[in-house]
């Protein structure tokens, strides 16, 4: 198998949902530091304009958004599962409503406590980044607000664990686990290693699980520059995808797409159909750094345009 490539840095807390899971699978991999802000000089060539963090790199193969990642993550190493087989659905869903409802509560509270601390660059970019402007004062107001949303969020995993499971769907970790692990884990590392702060000074079973969670560790990364991953890129040749037929999209194999995230980061990433499965679209282009690479998103979450 090549290489698994993260590009992440290390306060990324969706970076800390791919690390944890390297951790359970016990995995190699190669560690590229990419700056918390644009530019991203090295990244760019490879995924075409997608900016968030972490992206994987396979070979020439890129893959955008931690729902794929994680996806890719079980098809090249699957033990242990985090798709227990008869619980995928629950897994996946799970991890929707955690990414999709946990994560930007517990950021307020964190940007509460420390965004007046943080350099005038960092307001700039996370204001285009969201499209809503970055006042660390406005924060600091609203992190009351955020705690009790995290909370009221939180709670319906606590009661999850209340039977005494170990894990959220039982007694192993599943992709579940590693979603809700990314704001536990950021609340933790930003705002008090060891001791609970606010809202998990109200939440004991979430607490001891994410320190189940931590004993698990990253798996074993090696570090990698920006400029050889795009050696690596450049050297390999995608691997082969495939574009379903009866896709209800009406999507053929060869057309000229434009993708962006609906949520965040919106900067559309352009390439021609080479796969599409229910799960995953993917495109290629071409970049004189990278060579020819295919980058894949998710269906959920990303608007496709043809053209
Ligand atoms: N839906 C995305 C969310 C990723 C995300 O929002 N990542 C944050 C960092 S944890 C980010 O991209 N922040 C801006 C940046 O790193 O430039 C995923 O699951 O990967």
């Amino acid at each position: 198998m090549s290489d698994l490539i993260l590009h992440h840095y290390p306060n990324s807390p969706f970076s800390e949902k791919v690390r944890v899971a390297f951790g359970i699978k016990q995995l190699a991999w190669k560690s590229v530091q990419i700056p918390n802000i644009m530019p991203k000089p090295d990244l760019m060539p490879l995924t075409g304009g997608y900016r968030k963090t972490p992206v994987l790199q396979i070979g020439a193969d890129i893959y955008c958004d931690t729902q794929l990642i994680m996806l890719e993550l079980e098809k090249c190493a699957p033990r242990p599962p985090l798709l227990p087989p008869g619980k995928e659905g629950e897994a996946r869903a799970l991890t929707m409503w955690i990414d999709r409802n946990i994560f930007w509560p517990a950021v307020g509270i964190v940007m509460g406590a420390i965004g007046d601390k943080l350099p005038e660059a960092f307001y700039k970019d996370r204001s285009e980044f969201s499209g809503r402007s970055f006042d660390p004062a406005k924060l600091k107001a609203a992190a009351p607000f955020a705690a009790e949303q995290t909370y009221a969020q939180l709670v319906l995993a606590e009661e999850m664990l209340a039977d005494g499971r170990p894990f959220l769907l039982g007694t192993a970790p599943t992709l579940a686990d590693c979603a809700l692990y990314n704001p536990v884990w950021f609340l933790k590392a930003r705002l008090g290693a060891g001791k609970a702060v606010p809202p998990l000074d109200r939440l004991p079973r979430i607490v001891d699980w994410s320190d189940r969670m931590a004993s698990f560790g990253n798996g074993k990364p090696a570090d990698m520059t920006g400029a050889e991953a795009l050696d690596v890129a450049k050297a390999a040749t995608p691997a082969t995808a495939s574009v379903a037929a009866n896709d209800p999209s009406g999507l053929k194999a060869g057309q000229k797409l434009s993708i962006v995230p609906d949520d965040t980061g919106k900067v559309p990433v352009s390439g021609v159909l080479v796969g599409l499965t229910a799960d995953r679209i993917s495109i290629v282009r071409s970049d004189p750094r990278a060579g020819d690479v295919v980058v894949h998103f998710p269906r959920a979450g990303f608007i496709v345009q043809v053209g």
